[in-house]
């Protein structure tokens, strides 16, 4: 059994994995270097032997647990016929809805547009870089792709003011991407992918009110999917204010926790495997006050299963040196 099945499936406590989101990316050189040389951010990822590539970097450098395959939450969008492009220093801008084209999108047409990315997993699982370890396969939970469809771009701190004004196409396009984030679970599980991530970053724009409609009901069907198909499955709703209740209505088999909830609070009121934390900025600190940092979550999980993880993606700016000394603390404790 790999390290990161043994706390999540097992509960064991006296292991620590560890793996990083956006371990694959900005901060790497040598993911630099292929990026300069290919700016369509789309094409890139939908290059078999490059994406599986920047997919093995980070295990090449350092010990880590998991391998996160090269992708994006919006490639999602991309596969429903929507526009979407990154534009440097401003992130990702998104075409119009075609609703009634999307609904009509069938399984076939969707698969043929990313199937690279299921090759890409099939890849990186066979590479004996990954043996005893997991390739984590992810999506984004239902109201964060909804976010960047409607919204067009990052919401960064809030919502357009008109965001929920038709609700009739909100509706229509959640159903939507019900239907194909299962097809992509699906596609990514059967390529090797054994563990799956639902990224909900935008979670935290939610007003408590908005949360069972828009995060609960969707996620859990998305949780429940995961859980048919028999592999784990880890849910990410950054910056929810209450962990707990999303813990005990949408039931990942573990949750990961972001840097701005007190770890105590979350030893203290969940009971499922936790993943995660450290704020990324802290990377970028001394090695002297990341290792203290590190040591407290460690030391706050240290009786419950337990997966090393930051409260967000590694930073762009952080020292590849400081990545190889927090997996060193990690790996030795
Ligand atoms: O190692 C890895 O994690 C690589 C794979 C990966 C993952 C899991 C990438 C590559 N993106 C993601 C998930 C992702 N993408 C999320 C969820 C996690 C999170 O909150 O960070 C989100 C919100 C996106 C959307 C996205 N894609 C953004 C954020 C925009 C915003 O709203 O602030 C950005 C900048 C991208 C582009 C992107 N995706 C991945 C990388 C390495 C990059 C940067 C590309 C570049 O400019 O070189």
């Amino acid at each position: 059994m790999t390290p990161i099945n043994k706390v999540i499936i097992n509960k064991e406590t006296s292991i620590n994995p560890i793996w990083i989101m956006r371990q694959a990316g900005r901060y790497l050189p040598e993911f630099r270097e292929i990026r300069s040389k290919n700016t369509d951010f789309i094409k890139l990822c939908l290059d078999v032997n490059l994406s599986s590539e920047i997919t093995l970097q980070p295990l090449k450098r350092f010990s880590l647990d998991a391998a996160i395959i090269f992708s994006d939450i919006l490639m999602l969008p991309y596969g429903l016929n929507q526009k979407v492009e990154f534009k440097k220093n401003f992130g990702p801008i998104l075409g119009e809805i075609n609703i009634g084209k999307m609904s009509k999108l069938d399984e076939i047409d969707f698969i043929e547009k990313i199937y690279p990315v299921y090759k890409s997993i099939k890849k990186v699982s066979k590479n004996k870089l990954t043996t005893n370890k997991n390739t984590i396969g992810f999506v984004g939970a239902p109201w964060t792709l909804l976010v960047y469809m409607i919204n067009q771009q990052s919401p960064k701190k809030n919502l357009k003011k008109d965001f929920f004004k038709d609700d009739f196409l909100i509706n229509r396009i959640l159903l939507i991407l019900e239907k194909f984030l299962k097809i992509h679970i699906k596609n990514q599980i059967e390529n090797g992918a054994n563990v799956i991530q639902i990224f909900d970053s935008w979670a935290g724009l939610l007003e408590e009110r908005d949360l069972p409609n828009y995060v609960y009901t969707p996620t859990l069907n998305l949780v429940n999917y995961v859980k048919s198909l028999k592999i784990p499955v880890i849910c990410f709703p950054r910056e929810i204010k209450n962990y707990k209740e999303y813990c005990e209505i949408v039931k990942p088999d573990a949750i990961s926790i972001d840097y701005n909830i007190d770890p105590k609070e979350i030893l203290k009121n969940i009971k499922i495997p936790v993943q995660g934390g450290l704020n990324p900025k802290i990377l970028l600190t001394d090695k002297e006050t990341l290792k203290k940092e590190t040591l407290k979550y460690l030391n706050i999980f240290k009786d419950h299963p337990y997966i090393f993880n930051l409260g967000h993606g590694v930073l762009p700016e952080t020292d590849p040196d400081m990545v190889e000394y927090l997996v060193n603390i990690v790996k030795d404790y």
